[in-house]
């Protein structure tokens, strides 16, 4: 056996029998590749994403809505630098992968490409777009990939709160006037279906998954984690007395699965591509941001130097 065979062998062995790939670790190009475009695209969306919240903080309700809202979204920035952490075990660094997204060269989740209309639009982002997030993430905290596995305990504890304070939102909206119930009913016909376009195209078009599920980087296919994210949701959509814009979608006693129709993938198609509603603007507020951040970066770069740091 060469070298190189036996480190593959011992890599194999380490994946196949369910313990952690550590950065030290030897690792196939291939599978570094991939988990560096997986957690950098991930890490972009949580940055990203603060964007459509983000719009409501200046005019939140209320004192307690935005102080849960600023909160959030701190959260999600706090997961970006997770995930930038866990990509630079892997070689690369956060500057250059920044770089990447502002260029177009690097993706980053698709949901993120829609306007947020109205205050409804915050109670659903937490409730359908954090849930989603949840029922992807929560199966990569047995991620193969030690520090990408790790940081994702942590997020989706903080995710699970921000599906709940979603939920709690638009609860209590649904309380409310005839007006409020149908803002809520209106943000859930706008971000139902890009919601299940976050799991990523149809299993039978997704070229990554075969591969990254036998390096057990990913452990459910799209399709089943969609799956997952309807049977999950329908419920909670009769607790709140909204539905969702599918003719199609209904309870399969034989499954034992709920029917849904199919997302409009030629419109995901577009938005990855960079040619949604608001992907222009997105990428724009990052690199205004990446801008106006040039001095401090440099001033702490001069101040590590000094040695300063360190006291
Ligand atoms: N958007 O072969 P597959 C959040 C790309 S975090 C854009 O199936 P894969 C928290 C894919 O990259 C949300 N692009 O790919 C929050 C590939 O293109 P490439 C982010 C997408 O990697 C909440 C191509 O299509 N979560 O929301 C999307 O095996 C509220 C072919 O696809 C993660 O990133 C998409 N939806 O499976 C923050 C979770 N789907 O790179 C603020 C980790 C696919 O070859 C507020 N990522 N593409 O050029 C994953 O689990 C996987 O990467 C998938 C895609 C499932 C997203």
């Amino acid at each position: 056996m060469t070298s190189t065979e036996s480190l593959q062998s011992e890599f194999d062995h380490t994946v196949a029998s369910d313990q952690r790939v550590e950065p030290r670790d030897w690792m196939p190009d291939g599978y570094r590749r991939t988990l560096i475009r997986q957690i950098a695209q991930h890490a972009h969306s949580e940055i990203i994403g603060m964007q459509p919240e983000g719009a409501w903080l200046a005019s939140a309700p209320s004192l307690r809505r935005k102080a849960i809202l600023m909160a959030k979204v701190q959260d999600e920035a706090g997961h970006g630098l997770y995930l930038y952490s866990a990509a630079e075990t892997l070689g690369v660094d956060r500057g250059e992968l920044t770089a990447k997204l502002i260029s177009g060269a690097q993706k980053y989740s698709s949901i993120f490409n829609y306007p947020s209309l109205s205050f409804a639009d915050v109670g659903v982002i937490g409730w359908l777009v954090d849930g989603a997030a949840i029922c992807n993430q929560v199966p990569l905290c047995r991620s193969s990939f030690g520090p990408y596995a790790r940081a994702m305990v942590r997020v989706c504890k903080e995710e699970s709160f921000h599906q709940r304070q979603g939920f709690e939102l638009l609860m209590t909206m649904m309380r409310g006037t005839v007006e409020q119930r149908e803002m809520v009913q209106d943000a859930v016909n706008r971000w139902w279906w890009p919601a299940l376009m976050m799991f990523g195209p149809p299993d039978d078009k997704s070229p990554n998954s075969a591969q990254s599920m036998q390096w057990r980087i990913k452990r459910h296919t799209n399709d089943e984690l969609r799956q997952r994210f309807v049977d999950m949701s329908v419920p909670q959509a009769e607790t709140l007395g909204v539905t969702f814009p599918d003719p199609e979608l209904k309870w399969n006693e034989q499954r034992q699965h709920h029917d849904f129709g199919t997302p409009d993938w030629d419109e995901f198609a577009r938005i990855i591509s960079g040619d949604g509603p608001c992907n222009k603007e997105r990428i724009a507020v990052r690199r205004a941001a990446d801008d106006e951040g040039t001095w401090v970066r440099e001033a702490a770069t001069a101040f590590a130097q000094r040695g300063e740091g360190a006291r």
